[in-house]
């Protein structure tokens, strides 16, 4: 009799849980809010739950009593009386306690979701992701490192290593090659996605390079070391890649300056080529796999950024810009055109 007491008890508890519960999701006014509310009431009722496992567990035990106390032999009717007697008080009181539990923490949450209510907690500002390291850098960040940006038409953020010191800072580095321990001769799928380790050697990828500089014009830096350490540099005030459809093209080059010649207006409007996907002109070749890279490939290339690290017996499977062979560093860094007179 008692068991089934206390069973209606606990359905008569859980029961008001969920409508309370029901209740704190639908009620609130904001997202956060909604997100607070269910979180509490979540906690809340785990803990009920563990409650009732604690009873269920002191019921199965008051049970086995029961049932050792009835099979006991050689007891009379007046110790079995007794016995029942005193398992029915110990009942009565376990049950008398749970229940004043449940009670005072069943008003605790009303209080709370009450609180929550008529005390909506203010929903902090949602913060921007910048869009590039030159926004980046407009906050106040003036340290080079890695930090992640959104540009406006990307599905999702994504990771980049920021410039602040090269001329003026603000650029995003999209490709970086120091010491050969990334391999480039990759497919398109890498070239695509971008390949290495932003604390090393790495391909930012195309996608994210278009995202970047497909919808503002760009300008590009190209910083070169050659194996005897002398530094050139390349710029460039316009610098665009198209979008995976235009086969990730090098949409814009133009305004160049720089101590190294001019090695990339050769490339402009090529689509990029990978060992698995010809796009370039040449009809007898697949560049990229003549010359084991990947780039913008005409009939084959003037500059071959991702080369073979120091090659030295092939002349265009190595790292190339102009007549710069064989080179020990290059990178590239992109930053949006301040001038806002040039349109794409
Ligand atoms: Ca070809």
């Amino acid at each position: 009799m008692w068991c089934t007491f206390v069973f209606v008890l606990i359905i008569v508890v859980v029961c008001n849980c969920e409508e309370i519960y029901v209740s704190s999701i639908i009620t609130p006014d904001t997202e956060h809010q909604k997100l607070i509310n269910i979180l509490n009431t979540l906690n809340e009722k785990v803990e009920l739950q563990s409650t009732i496992r604690e009873i269920n567990h002191r019921l199965e035990n008051l049970d086995k009593h029961y049932a050792e106390s009835k099979l006991s032999p050689g007891t009379t009717c007046n110790e079995v009386s007794r016995k029942l007697e005193r398992i029915e008080q110990k009942l009565t009181l376990n049950t008398t306690d749970s229940t004043r539990e449940f009670d005072e923490r069943l008003k605790k949450l009303e209080l709370q979701i009450a609180d929550l209510q008529n005390h909506p907690k203010v929903v902090p500002e949602t913060t921007t992701i910048p869009e590039n390291c030159l926004e980046v850098k407009n906050r106040g960040n003036n340290v080079s490192g890695i930090f992640l940006i959104k540009p406006q038409f990307a599905y999702s953020p994504f990771l980049v290593v920021c410039d602040m010191t090269t001329r003026g800072g603000g650029w995003t580095v999209i490709l970086n090659r120091f010491d050969g321990s990334v391999d480039f001769y990759l497919d398109w799928q890498s070239y695509k996605l971008g390949f290495g380790n932003l604390a090393g050697e790495f391909w930012l990828g195309l996608e994210k390079i278009h995202k970047l500089s497909g919808y503002q014009v760009n300008e590009l830096l190209v910083e070169l070391v050659e194996s005897d350490n002398k530094e050139a540099y390349a710029s460039y005030q316009q610098f665009s890649v198209a979008s995976e459809v235009e086969g990730y093209a090098l949409q814009t080059v133009g305004g160049f300056s720089g101590t190294a010649e001019d090695s990339l207006t050769y490339h402009a409007g090529l689509k990029f080529t990978t060992k698995d996907k010809d796009q370039d002109p040449h009809v007898k070749l697949n560049c990229a796999q003549s010359d084991n890279g990947g780039w913008w490939y005409g009939e084959c290339h003037r500059s071959h950024l991702t080369g073979v690290y120091t090659e030295q017996t092939h002349k265009y499977r190595g790292m190339r810009w102009g007549e710069r062979y064989y080179l020990k560093k290059a990178k590239m860094l992109i930053k949006p055109q301040l001038d806002s007179s040039l349109v794409l």
